[in-house]
């Protein structure tokens, strides 16, 4: 049998910690593709050098459906997905976020350092969030440059320092600025990767992103954020819903057009057992998706028809 790429032992430091690093969780070829993937949305820092006024006020993030399929395919990558199916004893998961963020060096102005943070709401929840079992979010970040000092690492807390500690401040806020917790940021730690590598966190682990402070170079990243599909109280993504003039709109229609019926689950499509399944709308989806193959949706469906004569 093949050797996990996120092994026990990662899961083990996982739960130690609070993250975890995996190095060479991509293959190098992995890494070329979803580098030149994201050249549709981010020039590199040699282009940006010779043509600055061409990307003035360019963008910075691009999400999840990509124009280039090699970033979605990224998105449902197998090892992650048998990854979280075994940490929350469960196939039915969502996908919460996927989002490719660029940085630059100095050379073309300052960034931001963030504060001490955590993320367990997500980008938003509706209820105070826990951080256990079915409940957990769970948090990726795909490097696909090496990123080392200078190249804004990921500073994390590890929760051997943190556990038991309240989610919220007295203020009510996830941030803990250094001037009021300075103990934390004597507890940091940078996470230096090389390109390929995957870190992985859990909601109540504090981190925080950090500004380039080398001239040159850039640092290209993937966000990427799982729950559990239990969990209908947070995260979800607004779709692309007409086909123009967007071009993730067709993005969206060519991933479900290539993507298995588990993979289609993951963004919260109806699955193939469900109810929604009948004449009008197999007969709609096969027209709003027309390379989608229905058939295991139309099989279910009839024999869900047969059952109940
Ligand atoms: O970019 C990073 O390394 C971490 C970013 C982060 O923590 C955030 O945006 O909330």
């Amino acid at each position: 049998m093949k050797r996990e790429r996120i092994t026990d032992e990662h899961v083990a430091e996982l739960e130690r910690h609070g993250y975890v690093l995996v190095p060479g969780f991509l293959s190098a070829r992995e890494v070329q593709w979803c580098r030149e993937a994201a050249a549709y949305y981010f020039p590199d820092d040699d282009e940006l050098a010779a043509a600055p006024d061409r990307y003035t006020n360019h963008r910075k993030v691009a999400t999840f459906p990509f124009v280039d399929d090699a970033l979605n395919r990224i998105t449902v990558h197998p090892a992650i997905l048998r990854f979280l199916e075994r940490s929350y004893g469960t196939t039915r998961l969502r996908l919460g976020e996927s989002t490719l963020q660029v940085k630059y060096g100095t050379r073309f102005g300052a960034g931001d350092d963030q504060n001490l943070h955590n993320d367990t709401w997500g980008k938003k929840s509706l209820a105070y969030p826990r951080d256990d079992g079915l409940f957990r979010q769970t948090f990726m970040i795909l490097y696909y440059t090496n990123v080392m000092a200078g190249h804004a690492p990921t500073f994390v807390v590890s929760q051997e320092h943190t556990r038991g500690m309240d989610l919220l401040t007295e203020h009510g806020m996830t941030v803990r600025p250094p001037d009021l917790f300075p103990e934390l940021y004597s507890k940091e730690t940078p996470v230096h990767a090389e390109a390929g590598s995957l870190l992985i966190f859990t909601g109540s682990t504090l981190h925080r992103g950090t500004a380039m402070t080398a001239e040159t170079g850039r640092r290209l990243v993937h966000f990427i954020t799982y729950h559990s599909a239990h969990v209908t109280w947070m995260q979800d993504i607004a779709w692309p819903s007409g086909e123009r003039p967007y071009p993730d709109a067709a993005a969206l229609r060519r991933f479900i057009e290539t993507s298995s019926p588990h993979e289609r689950e993951l963004i919260g499509f109806p699955a193939v057992a469900d109810p929604y399944w009948d004449e009008v709308t197999l007969r709609g989806m096969a027209a709003r998706y027309p390379r989608m193959d229905i058939a295991p949706y139309r099989k279910a469906f009839h024999q869900r028809s047969k059952d109940v004569e």
